[in-house]
């Protein structure tokens, strides 16, 4: 099985593309050979699995469902809300029913100017402590990527570029880090996080670069960022409305080019996954 994330549905990408991206990741998982679980919380219940229905409801802005990270399942589920999960909270959701592989764009990590802020998003901490393998496209590029892989090696999360040693840009295939470990395999990638799991109760990263042909070309991503840093900066933005501000203005700014970056990235990322529980699951009987 492959576990889905909700938040880069119901508040990382515009509608009505959002719900389209999502099936056409439930789709890539099914193609692949494995089964796709798509992970919110509606009513206070935990829904792993949600229909297309039960995601439509949740995203729709009048549920106006809350962004949940590990540390909010518990309290929603007692009060009751709607919320979509980000990668920390689908990964511990994931963990308890034995789901071992999810899918995301771009895991979370440290922000710019985090030594002042300590804006560091808890993907990085869940997964220090969550066995889960989170397959997506690097750490997205509106964060200080450097200071991101600094963490994730404090935090004993092995990063592993698929068929690549640079670790990817979200946006763009190569973010100029260099990596200490590839796989050109899903085989390898299976047996290399089995393995891990021998050693250590942390999660990992597979890293998978959006294709070349896709990306967006370096000048308007730099630009981009450059405009969406700075609308942030002086809207004053905080907190766990920081990521989708800078998305939302990414997405403006390139007049909806890094949506569709994102959406291919993404369906890539859930067959990848597809393919990785598959190989999984296989090394495991
Ligand atoms: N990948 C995307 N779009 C997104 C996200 C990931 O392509 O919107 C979401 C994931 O849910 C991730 C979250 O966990 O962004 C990170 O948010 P924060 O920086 O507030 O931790
Ligand atoms: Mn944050």
């Amino acid at each position: 099985m492959v576990a889905l994330e909700t938040t880069i549905v119901v508040q990382g990408l515009p509608a009505p593309i959002n719900l389209e991206v999502a099936s056409e990741c439930d789709q890539a998982v099914r193609k692949s050979g494995s089964v796709p679980a798509t992970i919110g919380v509606i009513g206070g219940r935990v829904v792993v699995g949600l229909s297309v229905d039960q995601l439509e409801e949740l995203a729709s802005p009048a549920r106006n469902a809350a962004k949940l990270s590990a540390r909010d399942i518990g309290v929603s589920v007692a009060s009751a809300t709607d919320g979509a999960t980000t990668v920390a909270g689908t990964i511990a959701v994931a963990r308890t029913v034995g789901i071992d592989v999810m899918a995301t764009g771009g895991l979370g990590g440290v922000h710019r100017g985090a030594a002042q802020s300590f804006d560091e998003s808890a993907d990085l901490t869940a997964l220090s402590r969550t066995p889960v393998l989170v397959v997506a496209s690097g750490v997205k590029s509106i964060l200080d990527i450097g200071a991101t892989l600094e963490r994730l090696d404090s935090l004993g999360i092995p990063v592993v570029g698929f068929r690549t040693k640079k670790f990817p840009g979200f946006y763009r295939a190569n973010s100029g880090h260099d990596l200490d470990w590839s796989v050109d395999s899903v085989e390898e990638a299976a047996a290399s996080f089995a393995l891990h799991r021998l050693f250590s109760p942390t999660g990992m990263l597979v890293a998978n670069p959006v294709a070349q042909h896709q990306e967006l070309d370096a000048t308007t991503h730099d630009q981009a960022l450059e405009s969406a840093l700075a609308l942030s900066h002086h809207q004053g933005v905080s907190g766990k409305e920081v990521t989708p501000v800078l998305l939302a203005e990414f997405a403006r700014f390139t007049a909806g080019q890094s949506v569709q970056v994102n959406r291919d990235l993404v369906v890539a990322n859930a067959a990848l996954a597809g393919e990785i529980a598959k190989a999984l699951a296989a090394a495991n009987t």
